[in-house]
This record gives C-alpha cells, sequence and structure tokens, in this order.
C-alpha cells in the first residue's frame, strides 16, 4: 500500500489520508447494509442474517491493508464488511439474502453470503465455526507450493478460537511457516456464552506463543491499529516468516443472528456502554479533526450510500427466482 500523501491531506498515523477516506466510505456502505439487511430479516423478506455491525473497523481496513486480487480472504458469516471491501457489490449481497438468480456465490443455494467469488479471492464454504481455519491453511501452503506471493488473511470468532479445527491450524501453520494472518474477531461471545465461559485466559492472542508466532491483541474499532498490524503481518508472511494471531476486540451489536434474543443475556446498560465503541463514529471524528472530512462531504457519502442500498433493495426484490435447472450448476462432481 502506498504511503504516499494526497490532495494535500495529511496522512493520519499509519494510514494515508486518501486511503482513510476510502475506508470510512466503506465503512458506512457496509452499516447502511448490514441494517438494511436486518429490517428486512424481522420482516420476513430476507434470509437468516447474522449483523456485522460494530465489527467494521477490523474487517475493513484489514481488506484495505492486503492486496485486493492477489490475497486470499477466508471469511465467516460475520464478515459482510470484507466483502463489501473486497468489491462485492450491494446488489449481489441483496441477491443472495433474498436467494434470487443472478446471486455470484452458490446460484442462490447456499446460505446467504456463502459459497465463493475466486476473482475477488473470496471464500467462504461454510457456517460450521473454524471450518475455515484449516482450509486457509491449506491454501496458503498451495501458494507456497506455487511460488506465488499471496497472503491468506483467516477471519473468526473468539467461539472458534477454543475449537480442534483451531489448533490444527495455527499449529500446522507455524510448522511450516505458512502466509496465513490469523484474524480473530473477539466479541466477547459466542452466541450467549461470554467469553468467561469459553476460556480461563484473559487475551486470546497468548495462546500464538504454544504455536512459536507472534501474537497481539488490539482496539478491533481502531482502524489504524488494525492497518498497521494488518500491514506487519502481511510483510512477514510475504518474505517466508510465518503466520501471525491478531485478536481484534470489537462489539456485537445486534442478537448473534436474527433468531436470537440477546435480551435474555445482554443488559441494556451493556449494549449503550458497546454503543460508545461505534467504529463509524470513531472514525467520522478522526477524519474531521483531521480535516479529511466535512458536514457536506459526509452527508454527501451518506446520501449516496443509501441511494445504493434502496437500489439494491429494489433490484433484489424485483429479481426472478433460480430456474429449477442451473441446480446441479455449483455442485462439484
Ligand atoms: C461446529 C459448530 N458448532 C456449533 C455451531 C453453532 N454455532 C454457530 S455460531 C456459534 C458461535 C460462534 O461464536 P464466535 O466464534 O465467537 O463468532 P461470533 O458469532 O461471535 O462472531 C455457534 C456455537 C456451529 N455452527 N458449528
Ligand atoms: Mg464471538
Amino acid at each position: 500500500m502506498s504511503k504516499k500523501q494526497s490532495n494535500n491531506k495529511p496522512d493520519v498515523g499509519v494510514i494515508p489520508a486518501d486511503t482513510l477516506l476510502e475506508v470510512y466510505k466503506t465503512m458506512v456502505q457496509s452499516r447502511f447494509l448490514d441494517e438494511r439487511v436486518w429490517q428486512l430479516n424481522r420482516q420476513g423478506r430476507a434470509a437468516l442474517v447474522a449483523s456485522s455491525q460494530g465489527h467494521e473497523a477490523v474487517q475493513i481496513a484489514s481488506v484495505f491493508a492486503l492486496q485486493k486480487g492477489n490475497d486470499l480472504f477466508y471469511t465467516y458469516y460475520r464478515d459482510l464488511a470484507v466483502m463489501v471491501a473486497l468489491g462485492v457489490t450491494p446488489r449481489q449481497i441483496m441477491l443472495g439474502y433474498m436467494a434470487k438468480s443472478g446471486e455470484p456465490m452458490s446460484g442462490a443455494r447456499q446460505f446467504p453470503t456463502q459459497g465463493a467469488m475466486p476473482n475477488l479471492g473470496l471464500i467462504n464454504l461454510s457456517n460450521v465455526v473454524a471450518t475455515q481455519l484449516p482450509q486457509a491453511v491449506g491454501a496458503a501452503l498451495g501458494c507456497v507450493q506455487k511460488k506465488s506471493n499471496a497472503v491468506v488473511a483467516v477471519y473468526f470468532g473468539d467461539g472458534a478460537s477454543s475449537t480442534g479445527d483451531c489448533h490444527e491450524a495455527m499449529n500446522f501453520a507455524s510448522i511450516h511457516q505458512l502466509p496465513v494472518i490469523f484474524i480473530c474477531e473477539n466479541n466477547g461471545y459466542a452466541i450467549s456464552v461470554p467469553l468467561s465461559k469459553q476460556m480461563a485466559i484473559k487475551k486470546i492472542s497468548v495462546r500464538a506463543a504454544s504455536y512459536n508466532m507472534p501474537g497481539i491483541t488490539i482496539d478491533g474499532t481502531d482502524v489504524g491499529a488494525v492497518f498497521k498490524s494488518v500491514s506487519e503481518a502481511a510483510d512477514r508472511a510475504r518474505s517466508g516468516n510465518g503466520p501471525t494471531l491478531i485478536e481484534a476486540m470489537v462489539e456485537r451489536y445486534l442478537p448473534h443472528t436474527g433468531d436470537d434474543d440477546d435480551k435474555r443475556y445482554r443488559s441494556k446498560e451493556e449494549l449503550k456502554q458497546a454503543r460508545k465503541k461505534d467504529p463509524v463514529a470513531i472514525l467520522k471524528v478522526l477524519l474531521k479533526t483531521n480535516n479529511i472530512l466535512n458536514e457536506e462531504t459526509d452527508a454527501e457519502i451518506n446520501k449516496i450510500a443509501k441511494e445504493k442500498i434502496d437500489d439494491a433493495t429494489e433490484y433484489g426484490e424485483s429479481a426472478p427466482y433460480p430456474d429449477a435447472g442451473t441446480f446441479y450448476d455449483h455442485v462439484y462432481s
């Protein structure tokens, strides 16, 4: 990523001003899309949804720190903002939530947001917790064997970090010094189970030591911290020095999915505190303080984003369902 300045705006910490503005635009777009999909789900117009609201900074800034079109992104069900940052359009995403014809990841035959878009390096094959971890490590081994300089970013939750798949993936990646970045989105809950009931440690990053790889805990709502740690991990991976574990502390604003009721295990006060760490609001303040964004530009960014989501909603609702004859199109045989 180029560190040069543009538009005479100052760089903010490790991120060039123009990149920071692009991250913000992507965040606003992703938030509108996520909110809309959630509303449609409540109205019975969109299928099962797991919200990325609160996780946007780590999801989007990590993509901006990597090489789109070269690197691989193994995501999980909560990674809508990664998809938006990679260039999946709101229209394409809406087709998935409405199971309509033309959906690019699985021909609308999988859960929404699941499947693959190889042209974007995006792979999200299953809702089964942590399966993406060994798959990502296998892909990283493939990159080494093909002598490509691609890095594989794999995203997972705190709950997923307790699985056998996670251990096997990290162990293998470190033994073979594979180009993997393990990005743990720690939102403190695995559905309704709080972190204290999932593990006896306070920081997931400490586990990295047992694989002899670097591990770091960062504020996952801080775009600068994400960009810096992912850039450093990517440099390490690309130069043959193996994997890194980044634990990004975030908040999950909404229930686990549209089928969950978080009132049974989270207090109003806890959620009110969580909202104080809103990555979109935090970045907006940073941009304004550094004169990269003013009220007028912000209003314009929000207007364009909302128009795109309105367009995508109409597009999805008016699209036809897939033809029964395409049932086997995405089946590997
Ligand atoms: C192997 C497996 N076990 C259980 C489930 C049910 N399940 C779905 S999501 C989830 C919690 C995962 O929590 P975490 O990894 O912290 O991700 P988050 O949803 O908080 O982002 C569980 C237990 C599953 N999908 N797969
Ligand atoms: Mg979690």
